[in-house]
């Protein structure tokens, strides 16, 4: 089954409650990662010379800021066109970026987890596991777009 109306539905309204308070969640995000997988703080540059997270770090907004828009860039358009095209960054890219850091899959699957994690927290009451479906599909299938640029590139 496809990407349903519903579906699209429901991510884009809990990333319009998100929308809101970008700086608390993309702590929470990052705070969560770091949790399952400490040595991710060292791939970011921003995060690697400190011992607490930043609180207040421009960059780490705009980097959390990326993932949350895309994921819900991807189901959008999962719902339109059956399959994730990346609009903003240059597929290649965006393969080889990660490629550099050394990133492998169990990374995606710890930075989904506290995506599902910090979208669970912000909406509160009005998280389902429709939801959380939701975003993990649209997730799931940007990560796979990447994880094959990834092969491409290796
Ligand atoms: C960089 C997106 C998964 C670690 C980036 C960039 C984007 C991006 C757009 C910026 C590229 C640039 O500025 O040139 C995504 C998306 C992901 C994903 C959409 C999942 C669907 C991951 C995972 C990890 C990771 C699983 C590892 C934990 C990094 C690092 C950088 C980066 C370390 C470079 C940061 C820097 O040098 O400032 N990612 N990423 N990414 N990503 Fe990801
Ligand atoms: C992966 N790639 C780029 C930025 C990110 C920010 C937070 C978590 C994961 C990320």
């Amino acid at each position: 089954m496809g990407f349903t109306e519903k579906q699209e539905a429901l991510v884009k309204e809990s990333w319009k409650v998100m929308k809101q308070n970008i700086p608390e969640h993309s702590l929470r995000f990052f705070t969560l990662i770091l949790e399952m997988a400490p040595a991710v703080k060292n791939m970011f540059p921003f995060l690697k010379d400190s011992d607490e997270i930043p609180q207040n770090n421009p960059k780490l907004k705009t980097h959390a800021l990326i993932v949350f828009k895309m994921t819900c860039d991807s189901a959008i358009q999962l719902r339109e066109k059956g399959q994730v095209v990346l609009r903003d960054v240059p597929l290649k890219h965006l393969g080889s970026v990660h490629l550099e850091k050394g990133v492998v899959d169990s990374h995606f699957e710890v930075v989904k987890e506290a995506l599902l994690g910090t979208i669970k927290e912000a909406v509160g009451e009005s998280w389902s596991d429709e939801m959380g479906g939701a975003w993990g599909e649209a997730y799931d299938q940007l990560a796979a777009t990447i994880k094959t640029q990834m092969e491409e590139e290796a």
